[in-house]
């Protein structure tokens, strides 16, 4: 059994959003016709109080991209995206969404930024998408979407880690920053991880 996991497709990550991935919106085509060839389709939501530490208004004097150590670990301040029940959190109208039997939201403890779709980035809580993928059976997946560099890989990264066989669909992911990808693609492959 295997699944596509479909990654943070949402409007604050598409050109004109608030996080905008360069040609995110070129994923969205390729996505909606791979959905056909998986027996399950999922999809994540990046899901943020407006208040959460990821992002740099919540941080007196703070730019936009820099970094600070939060809770004992690395984090990335960003511009606030995909705010609860905003437009810009809502899912890109022109993804399909048919076939996509749950979605997990992410991003919603305002202490703890959440990159991976199965937990925060400090692997303290579960969303639990590894349980409902391994109650449907599932033993391998593919992941796609945005962004390449932070929440496809993440997620990828824990998939291997949980036992699943895994690979991330390159023509369906889009990177914020290219090299940083490309580092990341090489410890994934080395790990086993697959570049679909
Ligand atoms: C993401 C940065 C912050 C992503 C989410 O979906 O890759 N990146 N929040
Ligand atoms: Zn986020």
């Amino acid at each position: 059994m295997n699944a596509l996991i479909i990654i943070d497709i949402q409007l604050d990550f598409l050109p004109g959003g608030a996080l905008a991935v360069e040609r995110g919106d070129e994923v969205i085509p390729v996505i909606n016709s791979l959905q056909a060839s998986y027996d399950l389709v999922v999809a994540t939501q990046d899901w943020h109080p407006i208040d959460h530490k990821s992002f740099f208004t919540a941080h007196e004097g703070k730019q936009p991209f820099e970094q600070i150590v939060l809770h004992g670990l690395n984090q990335v301040l960003w511009p606030m995206h995909c705010v609860q029940e905003t437009e810009g959190a809502t899912l890109a109208p022109e993804l399909s969404t048919k076939a996509v039997e749950a979605v997990f939201r992410k991003g919603m403890d305002r202490e703890i930024d959440s990159y991976s779709g199965f937990f925060d980035n400090g692997r303290k809580k579960s969303t639990g998408m590894a349980d409902y993928l391994k109650g449907r059976g599932v033993t391998e997946v593919a992941v796609c979407g945005l962004a390449a560099d932070y929440c496809v890989y993440y997620t990828a990264n824990d998939a291997l880690d949980l036992g699943f066989k895994a690979g991330i669909i390159e023509q369906a992911s889009r990177p914020i920053d290219r090299r940083r990808y490309e580092q990341l693609k090489a410890s994934f492959q080395q790990k086993g991880g697959q570049m679909l």
